[in-house]
């Protein structure tokens, strides 16, 4: 099945990241992939442009069908694989609830950084952030606090989401998707610093 899906990608991109780890939760690897270049600008060349008029990555494409949202595709695969591999919605209405509440939190953290404590405040210890399993909010979040942590947040002020940073980092799916230019070269910004 993964053999009829195709990623394009850019390594270090929460969005791109996100499909990355639900493909591997949902245990759909092997699927074809092509890592873009953002600096060489290859997700505004003609091959992108086609599928994605903004010019933007993730692309996804699981045989005729096309999704360009990183929220869109996760859901996709948890819907058309849901008893493959980790379950990432819960059955139940509340616990469903709050995974959907979780989930599009994580849009506004993109947008605000700053609100990065929110994420902080819905942490209990040892959990997930939508409760004790490891599910589609965690998709969702994940590379956003690595991104955060890799640009220098202040890792001091958030003891909460550092626990939770190191635990969920450990995961098969994140280490298996880890972007492949951060295993290569050291941070080289801390523009979050003073977050
Ligand atoms: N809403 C999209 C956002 C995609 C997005 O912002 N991609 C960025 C990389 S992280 C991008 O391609 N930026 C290049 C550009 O906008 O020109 C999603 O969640 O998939």
């Amino acid at each position: 099945m993964a053999e009829t899906m195709f990623l394009f990608w850019g390594s270090g991109s929460p969005p791109c990241w996100r499909i990355m780890i639900a493909l591997e939760e949902k245990k759909l690897q092997g699927y074809e992939q092509k890592l873009l270049s953002f600096e060489k600008m290859e997700h505004k060349s003609s091959e992108i442009m086609a599928i994605n008029p903004r010019g933007q990555l993730p692309c996804f494409r699981h045989g005729d069908t096309i999704l360009n949202e990183s929220f869109g595709a996760c859901l996709y695969l948890e819907n058309q694989f849901k008893s493959q591999g980790t379950q990432l919605i819960p059955d139940t209405g509340d616990e469903q609830a709050l995974v959907y509440q979780r989930m599009h939190e994580v849009l506004t953290l993109h947008e605000k950084l700053g609100t990065i404590s929110g994420a902080c405040i819905a942490l209990g210890p040892g959990s997930y952030i939508a409760g004790k399993n490891f599910t589609m909010a965690d998709v969702m979040l994940f590379p956003q606090v690595a991104f955060a942590v890799r640009f220098g947040l202040s890792t001091d002020k958030y003891p909460k989401l550092m626990e939770y940073y190191m635990k969920v980092k450990e995961r098969p799916s994140i280490q298996a998707s880890w972007p492949p230019h951060w295993k290569e070269s050291p941070p080289t910004l801390d523009v979050l610093k003073d977050v």
